[in-house]
């Protein structure tokens, strides 16, 4: 593998480092589908440790830089203009029903951009990691392109929904049933960082999704970008990293999905 930049030596030593305690406890979440109560103890223990791993690692390497998590929130170092984002296991629910698709997501804003993403799936042990400007790879040197489909028919979306209210719900369902008419090869995977990691990828052509939060997405628009796709917000120009909302593709078909949502979104309101 060509050797890592330090800053994204230190992100995926952190990745693997918690990935290696998951990948156990995953083993063991097998064992309790058959108890009534199910495992979510469970697994938000190992979500808060993941964490902490995490955290650990990375405030050891850089003590000043500041944290945005998804289980502890905002820690606020010395250094304000250097943020790590982190997401301990992005799809929790997989990871909660033993389904072999969740991954570990880090990415550091610096100055208000991002700068650096690792999302680490260590169920099928691939590390995809991208640095802003010098391309987006998954370990072992294999540099990722987005796809070069331009006809929705021919391309498999993404997509992703939370809880819904019955506003929200009404919205996703308008969606839905127009993207299908268009593009029929939907899926709904449980993972955003995954999800966006397989647009950079190739594997997809495009995802959506509305009510997301920054550490499920931080690190995958970075890698989006860096493998020649394109990322924005559904509904306007704001950032897709803190908007809540998000459209990413290969860039060919950007304006033909994102077309079809605004329609959605107007017919739905
Ligand atoms: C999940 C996202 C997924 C979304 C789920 C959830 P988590 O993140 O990756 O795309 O549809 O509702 O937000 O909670 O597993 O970190």
């Amino acid at each position: 593998m060509a050797t890592l930049s330090p800053i994204l030596s230190i992100m995926v030593r952190a990745a693997e480092k918690a990935g290696r305690v998951l990948i156990r406890d995953f083993g063991e979440v097998e064992q309790l589908q058959v108890s009534r109560k199910g495992p979510a103890d469970f697994v938000t223990a190992a979500d808060k440790r993941s964490e902490e791993i995490i955290f650990e690692e990375l405030k050891k390497a850089k003590p000043d830089f500041s944290f945005l998590m998804e289980e502890s929130g905002e820690v606020t170092g010395n250094d304000k203009d250097n943020i790590w984002i982190i997401d301990p296991i992005d799809g929790t629910h997989n990871f909660m029903h033993g389904i072999p698709h969740w991954c570990i997501s880090i990415a550091l804003q610096s100055k208000g951009k991002i700068v650096a993403g690792v999302i680490y799936d260590p169920a099928k042990d691939e590390l995809f990691h991208a640095e802003k400007g010098t391309g987006a790879f998954l370990r072992g040197n294999k540099r990722l392109r987005a796809s070069g489909r331009n006809q929705l028919e021919n391309c498999v979306i993404s997509t992703g929904y939370g809880g819904m209210d019955k506003q929200r719900h009404s919205q996703f369902v308008e969606e839905f049933s127009q993207l299908i008419t268009q593009a029929p090869m939907v899926r709904r995977m449980g993972s955003a960082a995954l999800d966006l990691a397989y647009v950079a990828a190739g594997r997809l052509d495009g995802y959506f999704e509305r009510h997301i939060k920054a550490w499920d997405v931080a690190a995958g628009i970075l890698l989006v970008r860096e493998a020649g796709g394109m990322v924005s917000s559904i509904d306007d120009g704001s950032d897709p990293v803190y908007s809540g909302n998000i459209i990413a593709t290969n860039n060919q078909i950007h304006g033909d999905l994102h077309k079809i949502l605004k329609s959605a979104k107007q017919k739905a309101a």
